[in-house]
């Protein structure tokens, strides 16, 4: 393993290394939530409580027409604002610090990318988020403020027609957001210098092939607990498998790097702004497009510093109990007035 690191810390240093990152649900079993299928420790394992007749039901469309308890036991749980992120979405993170980061595509419902300061415009939630909410039949949207009161009294319903409403995670029998096709259209055809594919067993369909149809000039790195599906199947000369606990992996790569204080300053500084007051809402953070496309992130850690002072303000000038939601549209607030003072 050490030599495959080596190989990877020589390609991330190289001139104009661009990254992409292809992730689930193991980059954030470290962070206290449960993956899907890891033995005894997964959800599937232990969703006998749920009395689901199959386990991916608590996640399929149909099932939850019929049934939407169990969706809503684990959405109380999984909802983001509990969980802090892992080192592994830090380094993600850094690699935008870097200006290397080109993409990041996340399986996981859990916005702990967006937490970690990742911007909008790298990462592509492929299985949707919680940040909006709709009726299933009417389409009604609920705003999560709602939504949320509403779940502490029961299965939350459409104020307009009475069905149930979702938040807008993609459950089996759903498509994908638009946003992950428009975008993959694009990055399939780059060439980029690593692809980084960590905590997933790539068995759901059709963000599995994704590690399949990247350039052949793109070298792939599996770092995972398990190898999985293309790596095993048709794995490539170049494909660096690195099989370990991901976080694990990462500390070395940036000790190798000599990034090692910058990861840990990302971390403490992220913490800081984590637990600070105030609160808001995680529909606040889906802002308008344009808005949205802002947004050169502050390369250093004075800038950070800063933006976590401006972040502090706006936050304690909002609403009360203590989010990470907050955190996330405080720091979308000072990019969009960033944006606003270039005009
Ligand atoms: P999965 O099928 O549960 O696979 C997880 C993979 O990660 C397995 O191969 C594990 O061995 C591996 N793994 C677990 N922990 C670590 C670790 N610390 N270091 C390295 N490897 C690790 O999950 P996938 O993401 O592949 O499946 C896709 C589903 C999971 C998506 O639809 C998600 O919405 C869904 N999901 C998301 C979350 C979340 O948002 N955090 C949690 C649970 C499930």
């Amino acid at each position: 393993m050490d030599a495959k690191l080596k190989e990877l810390a020589t390609l991330i240093k190289g001139r104009d290394a661009k990254v992409i990152f292809f992730v689930g649900a193991g980059i954030s079993t470290n962070c206290g939530i449960p993956d899907f299928r890891s033995p005894k420790t997964g959800l599937y394992s232990n969703l006998q409580k749920l009395n689901l007749p199959f386990p991916e039901a608590v996640f399929d469309i149909n099932y939850f027409k019929k049934n939407p308890k169990a969706f809503y036991t684990l959405a109380e749980e999984m909802y983001p604002g509990k969980y802090l992120p892992s080192k592994f979405h830090y380094f993600i993170r850094l690699c935008q610090e870097k200006n290397i980061l080109k993409r990041c595509y996340t399986q996981n419902i859990d916005a702990l990318e967006r937490v970690a300061g990742v911007h909008e415009d790298f990462i592509v939630e492929a299985h949707g988020s919680f940040a909006k909410v709709h009726c299933i039949k009417c389409g009604t949207e609920m705003d999560s403020v709602t939504w949320k009161k509403l779940m502490k009294k029961g299965i939350p319903r459409c104020q307009k027609c009475g069905s149930y409403v979702k938040p807008d995670i993609v459950f089996f029998g759903e498509s994908l957001p638009a946003k992950f096709f428009e975008l993959w259209e694009k990055d399939r055809k780059d060439d980029f210098t690593v692809a980084i594919v960590a905590g997933t067993s790539l068995e759901v369909y059709p963000f599995a092939v994704l590690p399949a149809e990247i350039s052949s000039r793109t070298t792939r790195v599996l770092m995972n607990r398990e190898i999985c599906a293309d790596f095993e199947d048709c794995p490539r000369k170049s494909d660096l498998v690195m099989l370990a606990d991901c976080d694990h992996t990462i500390t070395k790569l940036v000790d190798l790097l000599g990034w090692h204080d910058d990861l840990e300053k990302l971390i403490q500084e992220g913490k800081k702004l984590i637990e600070s007051p105030g609160t808001f809402a995680l529909e606040d953070t889906t802002i308008k497009n344009e808005e949205k496309k802002v947004t050169k992130v502050e390369k250093t850690s004075k800038a950070l510093a800063k933006k976590v002072a401006e972040a502090e303000k706006v936050v304690s000038s909002q609403k009360t109990d203590n989010s990470v939601d907050d955190l996330i549209k405080g720091i979308e607030k000072i990019e969009i007035k960033g944006k606003d003072a270039k005009k």
